[in-house]
């Protein structure tokens, strides 16, 4: 059945990718645009509870941190690492870890990777705010690699639309070393749907901003960075944490085997705990 009128047929061409799985389609996409959008498979009560849990750690970071200081360092529409807040139980470390992603994780990253950051983002109703201008997510970096060094999963609490400033991007801007000028940029933005629920997918050069929030409500997201893990961590996640309840894989992804040794002598311990 034909479902548009966009061609599928094609002449001059021996070599095509192929796609089996969704997974397949989200790879292929991010490593092409640089960017897709993965269903998290959250039912509705489940992001009901992330919906909840993201007022109420709101709520209790800023009685912490302070409204006033917050603006005053223009952090005010953020939450740092909110999977630190609980001491490690609770939705957000379900959300780092969510298996969906993972498994785009795995393939888009070559070998290991590390939970660099998690944010809380608030694109607040009729006002600008931080995230609302171009940027790359390893910021002023200007470089291209073969293989994504980082990637960015954006988790939509709330639906992003068109109207309360869904995510802009410049496809396929992760492939190429400058910022490019306003003129291409107006010509080839294009603004990022998503239900509550997906997370969309970014390859961390991507260059993308949040879009201005024409409505009378907040649109909340919950940023996340994986890097390969040569990079440090934003926030040492391991130093805050209980890790009780974390599977292995669970420990490594958010940072445990590549913490900064203090000294040789730690260095040396943590090699002993590989070898023995
Ligand atoms: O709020 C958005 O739509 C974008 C968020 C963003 O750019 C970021 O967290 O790096």
């Amino acid at each position: 059945m034909t479902v548009n009128s966009i061609p599928s047929g094609s002449y001059g061409v021996w070599q095509q990718c192929q796609v089996e799985s969704v997974i397949d389609e989200v790879v292929e996409q991010v490593t092409r645009v640089g960017y897709a959008v993965v269903d998290g498979g959250y039912s509705l009560s489940e992001l009901k509870d992330i919906s909840d849990e993201f007022n109420r750690i709101r709520k209790r970071y800023i009685s912490m941190y302070g409204e006033q200081l917050l603006r005053d360092i223009n952090e005010y529409h953020t939450i740092r690492s909110p999977l630190t807040h609980n001491g490690g139980v609770d939705v957000f470390i379900g959300l780092a870890l969510n298996e969906n992603l993972l498994l785009v994780l795995r393939r888009l990253i070559s070998g290991k990777f590390v939970l660099n950051q998690q944010n809380g983002v608030i694109n607040p109703p009729l006002e600008t705010y931080n995230q609302g201008a171009w940027h790359r997510d390893l910021p002023y970096q200007h470089f291209v690699s073969t293989k994504p060094l980082a990637i960015n999963a954006l988790f939509c609490v709330d639906d992003f639309t068109f109207e309360n400033g869904a995510t802009f991007v410049l496809p396929a801007s992760h492939l190429s070393e400058p910022f490019p000028s306003l003129s291409y940029i107006q010509r080839n933005a294009i603004q990022v749907e998503a239900k509550a629920g997906s997370f969309i997918v970014l390859d961390c050069m991507l260059f993308h901003s949040g879009g201005f929030n024409k409505t009378n409500y907040e649109r909340r997201a919950v940023n996340h960075l994986y890097n390969i893990p040569f990079f440090k961590q934003q926030i040492s996640i391991p130093n805050n944490i209980n890790d009780n309840t974390l599977s292995q894989e669970a420990k490594e992804i958010l940072g445990y085997d590549y913490m900064e040794a203090s000294s040789v002598g730690q260095y040396f311990a943590m090699r002993k705990n590989k070898y023995y």
